[in-house]
C-alpha cells in the first residue's frame, strides 16, 4: 500500500467515525447563540474553503452554521432547559461525551479554538493593517515576543531612543491621544481596528476634539499608555489593546481610557470598555461610544473610579 492509499484509508475511517459521532456531537451549532464564532474570527478557513477539504475534517466544517440548533447531547433529560441554557451562555455546556471522553468533533473544535487563541497571541499584527489605519508604528522595550510574554514590565516601557522619537515626531498637547497595542491578541487588532478607528476619529471630530498622532505600539501592555501620556501630555489617552484570548473568542479588544494619566498612576484611575468584537460590542459602535466617553472624561475632568457615568 503506497502513501496515497494509506492517506485515503485514514481519511475514510475518520470520516466514518465523524458521521457516527453526530448524535452526541458536542459541536451542535447553536444558531443564534452569540458565542459561536465562525471561522474567520479565529483565522481558520472560511466555509467555502470546504471544497478543498473533501474529507470534511477541516475547521470550516467544525464551524459550519445551522439555523436549526441541535441539542448537544443525544438524549437530554430536559431538552428545552438545555436549549435555554445553551442560548444563555457561550460556555461549553451540554457537549455530550463518548465514553469517558469528549465526542470527536467537540474535541476537534476545542483544539481548533485553542489553536486560534495561540495564534492570536503569537502572531504579529500585519504591517499593512497598521499602515492602512494610518498608525505610526513604534515598539515597546520588549525586544521580541518571547521577552514580551515572559516579562510584562518590558511591554510597559519604551527605551530612551523610542521615547525621544515619539516626543520629537508626534503632536503633543492634543485633547485626545490614540494608542493601539497588540497586547495579547493581534487578531483582535486586525479584526476590530479597521472599523473602530474611523468611527472613533469621526466621533472625536464631531465633538471638535483635537487628536494627537495615533500610535501603534508593538509588544504593548496597558500601562504603556501612561508613558505616552508622559511624553505627549494629552488630556485623554485611549489604549485600544488586544485582550487575552480564550476559547470563546480570540478577537476581543479592550479600550482603556485615562484623564490626565501619568506614569505610575493607580489602576483605579482607568476606565475600561471590554469585549469589543463582532459578538460583543461591535467595533464601529464601540468607536462612536469611545468618542462620546472621551468627551465625558474631558467635561468631567475624571476617569476610572472618579468618573460618575
Ligand atoms: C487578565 C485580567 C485580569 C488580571 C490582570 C493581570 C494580567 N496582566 O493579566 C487580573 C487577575 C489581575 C485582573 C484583575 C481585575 N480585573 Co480583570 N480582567 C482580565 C481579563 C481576563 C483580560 C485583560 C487583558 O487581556 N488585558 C490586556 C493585557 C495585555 O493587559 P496587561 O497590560 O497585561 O494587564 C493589565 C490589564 O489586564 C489591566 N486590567 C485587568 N483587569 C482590569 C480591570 C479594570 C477595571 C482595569 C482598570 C484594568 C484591568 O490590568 C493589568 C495591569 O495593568 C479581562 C477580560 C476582558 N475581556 O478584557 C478582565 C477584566 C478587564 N477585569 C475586570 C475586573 C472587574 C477586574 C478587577 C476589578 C476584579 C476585582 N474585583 O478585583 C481587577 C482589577 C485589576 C486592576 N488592574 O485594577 C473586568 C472589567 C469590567 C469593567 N468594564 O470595568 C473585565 C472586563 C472582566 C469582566 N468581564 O468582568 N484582571
Amino acid at each position: 500500500m503506497d502513501e496515497q492509499d494509506l492517506e485515503s484509508l485514514v481519511r475514510g475511517v475518520l470520516r466514518d467515525l465523524l458521521s457516527r459521532d453526530e448524535p452526541s456531537d458536542g459541536l451542535a451549532p447553536r444558531g443564534a447563540s452569540p458565542g459561536v464564532a465562525p471561522a474567520p474570527d479565529r483565522g481558520g478557513p472560511t466555509p467555502d474553503q470546504s471544497e478543498d477539504d473533501p474529507a470534511g475534517l477541516g475547521a470550516a466544517d467544525l464551524y459550519a452554521d445551522d439555523p436549526q440548533p441541535l441539542p448537544g447531547l443525544a438524549v437530554p433529560a430536559d431538552p428545552e432547559g438545555l436549549a435555554r441554557l445553551r442560548a444563555a451562555t457561550t460556555a461549553r455546556i451540554g457537549v455530550g461525551r463518548a465514553g469517558p471522553r469528549l465526542p470527536h468533533r467537540a474535541w476537534l473544535r476545542f483544539r481548533a479554538d485553542h489553536a486560534a487563541a495561540m495564534d492570536a497571541v503569537f502572531t504579529d499584527v500585519s504591517p499593512e493593517i497598521i499602515a492602512a489605519a494610518g498608525l505610526t508604528p513604534v515598539q515597546s522595550a520588549a525586544p521580541d515576543k518571547a521577552a514580551f510574554l515572559m516579562d510584562p514590565d518590558l511591554g510597559r516601557a519604551f527605551d530612551a531612543a523610542t521615547a525621544a522619537l515619539i516626543k520629537q515626531s508626534c503632536r503633543s498637547g492634543a485633547q485626545v491621544q490614540v494608542v493601539v497595542c497588540d497586547g495579547l491578541s493581534s487578531t483582535a487588532v486586525e479584526n476590530n481596528v479597521p472599523d473602530l478607528l474611523p468611527a472613533l476619529l469621526q466621533g472625536l471630530e464631531r465633538h471638535r476634539l483635537s487628536v494627537g498622532t495615533p500610535l501603534f505600539v508593538k509588544y504593548g501592555r496597558v500601562r504603556i499608555m501612561d508613558e505616552v501620556t508622559g511624553l505627549l501630555d494629552p488630556e485623554v489617552t485611549l489604549n485600544l489593546i488586544g485582550e487575552r484570548p480564550g476559547l470563546v473568542t480570540n478577537a476581543s479588544l479592550s479600550c482603556y481610557l485615562t484623564y490626565r494619566g501619568r506614569p505610575g498612576m493607580a489602576e483605579s484611575g482607568r476606565t475600561v470598555l471590554s469585549n469589543i468584537y463582532r459578538d460583543g460590542t461591535p467595533p464601529a459602535e464601540a468607536g462612536a461610544y469611545i468618542a462620546d466617553l472621551s468627551l465625558k472624561l474631558i467635561q468631567t475632568k475624571a476617569s476610572g473610579l472618579d468618573l460618575k457615568l
